[in-house]
């Protein structure tokens, strides 16, 4: 039996965070899928791991534990990697994966999901405007911080670099960026994807194509 169980599926950029951590950190681990697009996460069965009906949920030894963020702390702080240098780098770790789960990744997941993935009925292009203004904004906010950095903390890669991978490395195709273009983001994503463990998305996690 694996280490470690995530409950995940291939087009959730959330779960895509847990899933390469434990890649990167050389975890015993195994997906298990969530047919999400069905109501796989809004089941009884799926409340009883996860109250607040969300995927990632990660079974660890310590408990199931939610939210990618915490996810990351904890995956990267059993295996030693990852870590911040410096106490204020600690904190600075803190504050982009609060950032990213807001900003970030918090309007370019629902931005594709309307782009994407939405019921026809339930796509409004008021919204998907909004979500997209959101999104281009926090891709220039990472961009212009990564000008001149290797890393988004400090001199390595730490959780603040896989916490800002969640939906940058799913194809541009299905987004709708424009001529918008973010140099930095590319440098670093290349940088991000020559790490050992690292896979793309519709690899690592179960469920891509989508039926
Ligand atoms: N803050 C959460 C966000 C997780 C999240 O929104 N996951 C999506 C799938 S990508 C979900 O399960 N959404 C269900 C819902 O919002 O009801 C995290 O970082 O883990």
């Amino acid at each position: 039996m694996s280490d470690y169980k995530l409950h995940c599926f291939a087009q959730s950029g959330h779960s895509y965070k847990a899933a390469l951590m434990l890649n990167l950190c050389g975890a015993d681990w195994e997906p298990i899928w969530v047919d999400f697009f069905n109501g796989g996460a809004r089941t009884p069965e799926f409340h009883a791991i996860n109250e607040m009906g969300e995927c990632p949920v990660l079974e660890a030894p310590i408990g199931n534990l939610t939210q990618s963020g915490v996810i990351l702390d904890y995956v990267a702080g059993q295996f030693n990697m990852f870590q911040p240098a410096t106490e204020w780098d600690r904190l600075e770790v803190l504050r982009w994966v609060i950032w990213e789960n807001q900003k970030l990744n918090g309007m370019m997941g629902p931005w594709r999901f309307m782009l994407q993935f939405a019921p026809e009925k339930a796509r409004n292009e008021s919204v998907t405007a909004f979500l997209k203004g959101r999104s281009m904004a926090a891709l220039g906010v990472l961009d212009k911080h990564l000008a001149g950095r290797e890393w988004i903390v400090g001199n390595t890669a730490t959780t603040a670099d896989v916490a800002c991978a969640g939906y940058i490395f799913y194809p541009a195709e299905e987004y709708d960026y424009g001529d918008v273009t973010f140099p930095n983001i590319e440098a670093w994503k290349a940088r991000v994807s020559a790490l050992p463990g690292w896979v793309h998305p519709y690899e690592l996690m179960p469920g891509h194509p989508l039926a």
